[in-house]
């Protein structure tokens, strides 16, 4: 039995659930996931119960939590090293934690103005314009590491890393916004779209959107 749980939000729209969620399924790591309804009334005392910061997503394994979601994939890397959640290359290594940095600290436009919606079209459909510097600096980096580091398969850094599950949510909102890109691009986005973690995701979101409206 799985001697991990992952304690997540809502699967269509908790970006930051999605991260470890597909790192996790990717690499094959088994584990429990339980879910929050996070428009619930009691949303907060049920993510406090788990998490002291408050917020999901948060993973539990024996006595501990570890409440953030680099900090999630960063740990399960250092315990699964047979799974190479980072590139082996150092200098590959290096760039993927920078762009996973980047994305965890950043981009506060693109997530205020797209935030992820799987399974809804945007209300604000000039969302993409207002986050149009932050969309330009994503497409420029993923456009970097295809062409420095992604020779070896068709993610960021050829295989599937940790950077990939920390721009899966961009991915997302990309795909429903209908963000421009390039074919390279694109060759990109539906990668990450079609894995079976994601399509999984994504069936998720699509049960728990028809449960709200029923
Ligand atoms: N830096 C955190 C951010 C987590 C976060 O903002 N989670 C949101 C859901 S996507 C949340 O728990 N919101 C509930 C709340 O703030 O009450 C991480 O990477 O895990």
């Amino acid at each position: 039995m799985s001697t991990y749980r992952l304690v997540i939000g809502n699967m269509n729209t908790s970006s930051w659930s999605l991260r470890p969620w597909l790192g996790m399924k990717v690499a094959g790591i088994p584990f429990h996931a339980e879910s929050v309804n996070l428009r619930a009334p009691d949303a907060k005392a049920q993510i406090l119960r788990h998490s002291p910061s408050g917020k999901v997503p948060v993973l539990l394994h024996h006595d501990m939590a570890v409440w953030d979601s680099l900090a999630i994939l960063e740990y399960l890397a250092e315990r699964h090293p047979e799974d190479r959640l980072w590139p082996g290359n150092e200098k590959a290594r290096a760039v993927a934690r920078c762009v996973s940095a980047e994305m965890h600290s950043g981009f506060a436009t693109l997530r205020q103005n797209c935030p992820m919606d799987i399974m809804g079209r945007p209300e604000n459909p000039e969302g993409p314009q207002v986050a149009k510097s932050d969309i330009e600096r994503i497409l420029s980096l993923w456009g970097e590491c295809l062409t420095q580091f992604g020779q070896n398969g068709p993610f960021l850094f050829g295989k599937f890393t940790i950077a990939d599950a920390m721009y899966a949510p961009v991915v997302s909102r990309f795909t429903t916004y209908g963000v421009a890109v390039s074919p390279e691009i694109r060759a990109y986005m539906d990668a990450v779209w079609a894995l079976p973690a994601m399509q999984e995701w994504q069936e998720g979101a699509k049960e728990e959107v028809a449960l709200k409206s029923q």
